[in-house]
């Protein structure tokens, strides 16, 4: 195959069609022959190779601001941050249209949707056709995990959004890097993204696990368009990760160091709009004197087993896209401080001096808002911002970022957490009794809804390993799989449960949170040293009263002891549900599993 290659510049080639490439590409045949596929049904006016420069940036950028994708918002309070507000239809995942193509339908299991690869690439085919005639197609190269790791990966995501381009850009280590990681191998994860007409009734958002491919049409929001996110790092990468002996998981990871400075890693998986985030950013009070939090991840952790058989953990991703309200210097500074330069926001509020603004920033809104749709907001009718508003910013902006978060082995786990919104039943915290007995805990977490996806908020729905909506096969598979790593280890994680949304009467918060957490953090690295007093209860180790440090804190006796109480009755009935999921997840439920079921049944009862 010859080329022309142009003479003009050393880092582009024209080829026959009159497209141009980067010399990186040169060689990657692979490379080259999925953006020409995709070009030649989509058509896009221009084909643009992002190098993640910041010229490129620049003109992006200056290009969104001309057409209203961004809005300029205080550049002196907050430098090189843009607002954009999205379709009003377009504000979160939507799992209804969300499908796992594989081949069989039995390998994407009852909680994904299905269809069958070639009847829904026929769909797509006919969404994407001329879908960006008029447009420009952005391929983005981009690399998941620290450069030179052997766990990282490299995708490339095809897409018409600049503002996706935007993300993308401080999501992923974009451009160069990934192109350089990926030489002539034709082992990335593909992505073609097309915005459409952003109708619901024309959107998909598709994974496709036996060709490592990602189709997505018809929205720009967050987990449905930047593709390395939930598509690559989860639903694809779950797949691999079975194949291949390793985990991918919507995990946050924290190193915790004491006064002494011993450093444990801990890892947790809480569901969307669940806390991830805020636990990873956890900024010890003025109470807890010589204890520091490191974070290494708030949304996604790869976790591979080391050479010392233990597991060590990655963050694939280089930004946060984080849920806006609730974040104020008080539940989360190292959050404010994060994103006040080189951030996107999208559909958060505006002040009259044009910083952004939502729920839970101030405690009173400030006068004369614009609300999230560009309208003067309406007080006590509508929210300002949008519940799932969000800022994407870069992670190595955070102050607590760990020092090792570019090691390419990443951090030996200790402790794993699975956690919920639960308003009732599950204690603040406890303690599984082994790594079986782990997983059936996170197998049969359930947890309230939230505004990160589309759909009815604070029902209570089973999310095991909160990975309901990100699980690319079947979730029965995946628990037998969680069972068979844990044998694989020697020294598998301690499993915990958490839980910091339980309520009172009232349905007042019967704990703190936010950085109040770290007394929870620390009973967890007390019991992982064999330390730390607890309770064996039903369900797990319960600690007691006293082994919490609740110095300086205004919990009343009765508050700890509802907060930690274990109610027969009501597991009993949590425990007919769980027997309901188990069936509804057929017979390729892992016997062990079962049998903890039993165990608990027995241990309640008994
Ligand atoms: P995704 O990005 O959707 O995966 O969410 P996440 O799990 O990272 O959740 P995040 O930390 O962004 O928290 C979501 C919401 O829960 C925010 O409004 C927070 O203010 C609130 N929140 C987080 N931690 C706590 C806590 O300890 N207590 C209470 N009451 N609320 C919390
Ligand atoms: C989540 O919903 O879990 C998120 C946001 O982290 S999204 O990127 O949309 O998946
Ligand atoms: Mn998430």
């Amino acid at each position: 195959m010859t080329k022309d290659v142009t003479e003009s510049t050393s880092d582009e080639y024209i080829n026959a069609k009159n497209r141009v490439f980067p010399v990186a590409i040169l060689t990657n045949f692979a490379l080259e022959k999925f953006v020409e596929d995709v070009a030649k049904i989509t058509r896009p006016d221009r084909i643009v190779w992002c190098d993640g420069s910041d010229d490129e940036y620049k003109a992006l950028k200056d290009k969104m601001l001309k057409d209203g994708t961004l809005i300029e918002i205080n550049q002196a309070k907050y430098p090189n941050c843009y607002l954009h507000r999205s379709d009003p239809n377009d504000v979160a995942r939507t799992e209804h249209l969300t499908f796992i193509c594989s081949k069989k339908q039995d390998d994407a299991g009852p909680t994904n949707n299905w269809a069958p690869p070639e009847e829904m690439k026929t769909k797509l085919n006919a969404l994407y056709n001329g879908s960006m005639k008029g447009r420009t197609m952005y391929v983005i190269p981009y690399l998941m995990g620290p450069e030179g790791s052997p766990y990282s990966q490299v995708g490339i995501e095809i897409t018409d959004s600049p503002y996706v381009v935007a993300n993308m850009r401080i999501m992923t280590k974009m451009g160069k890097k990934a192109l350089d990681q990926l030489g002539e191998s034709s082992n990335f994860v593909k992505g073609i993204h097309s915005i459409g007409d952003l109708s619901p009734d024309r959107r998909y958002i598709c994974q496709f696990p036996e060709e490592h491919l990602i189709m997505s049409v018809g929205s720009g929001y967050g987990g449905n368009a930047l593709l390395s996110k939930k598509c690559h790092s989860l639903r694809i990468a779950s797949v691999m990760a079975r194949d291949e002996g390793w985990m991918a998981e919507h995990q946050l990871i924290l190193g915790l160091e004491s006064p002494d400075r011993e450093l444990t890693y801990i890892s947790g998986a809480f569901p969307s709009a669940s806390g991830k985030t805020n636990l990873a950013m956890l900024k010890p009070p003025e109470t807890q004197k010589g204890w520091k939090a490191w974070t290494l991840g708030d949304d996604i952790a790869w976790f591979h087993i080391g050479q010392d058989g233990r597991f060590w953990a990655i963050n694939p991703e280089s930004g946060l896209f984080g849920v806006a309200p609730g974040t104020n210097m008080k539940t989360n500074p190292n959050a404010i401080e994060t994103l006040k330069r080189n951030s996107i926001f999208t559909n958060v509020a505006l002040t009259s001096e044009g910083t952004p603004w939502w729920e839970g920033m101030t405690d009173n809104p400030p006068e004369n808002l614009i609300d999230w749709q560009g309208r003067p907001w309406n007080p006590g009718k509508t929210k300002a911002a949008h519940p799932n508003s969000r800022f994407t910013t870069p992670i190595n902006q955070i102050p607590s970022i760990s020092p090792k978060f570019n090691d390419p082995q990443g951090v030996p786990i200790s402790a794993m957490m699975f956690g919920g919104r639960r308003a009732q039943l599950t204690p603040l915290v406890y303690e599984s009794f082994n790594w079986v007995h782990g997983v059936f805990v996170g197998a049969t977490m359930g947890a309230e809804t939230t505004a990160a996806a589309v759909g009815k908020v604070g029902v209570v729905r089973r999310d095991p390993m909160a990975m309901r909506p990100f699980c690319g096969y079947h979730i029965a598979d995946y628990f037998r799989h969680w069972i068979e790593m844990g044998s694989k280890v020697t020294n598998p994680p301690k499993i915990f449960h958490v839980n910091w949304f339980r309520t009172d009467s009232k349905g007042r918060f019967l704990w703190p949170g936010f950085s109040e957490n770290i007394r929870v953090l620390k009973w967890i690295v007390d019991r992982i040293n064999g330390r730390g007093e607890a309770v064996k209860t039903p369900i797990g180790y319960v600690p007691t009263p006293d082994s919490l440090d609740l110095e300086g804190l205004d919990i009343s006796s009765d508050a700890l002891e509802e907060m930690l109480r274990v109610d027969t009755d009501a597991w009993l009935s949590e425990l007919e549900e769980l027997k309901e999921f188990f069936i509804s997840l057929g017979d390729k439920l892992p016997r062990e599993l079962r049998r903890e079921l039993d165990n608990l049944e027995s241990r309640l009862k008994g």
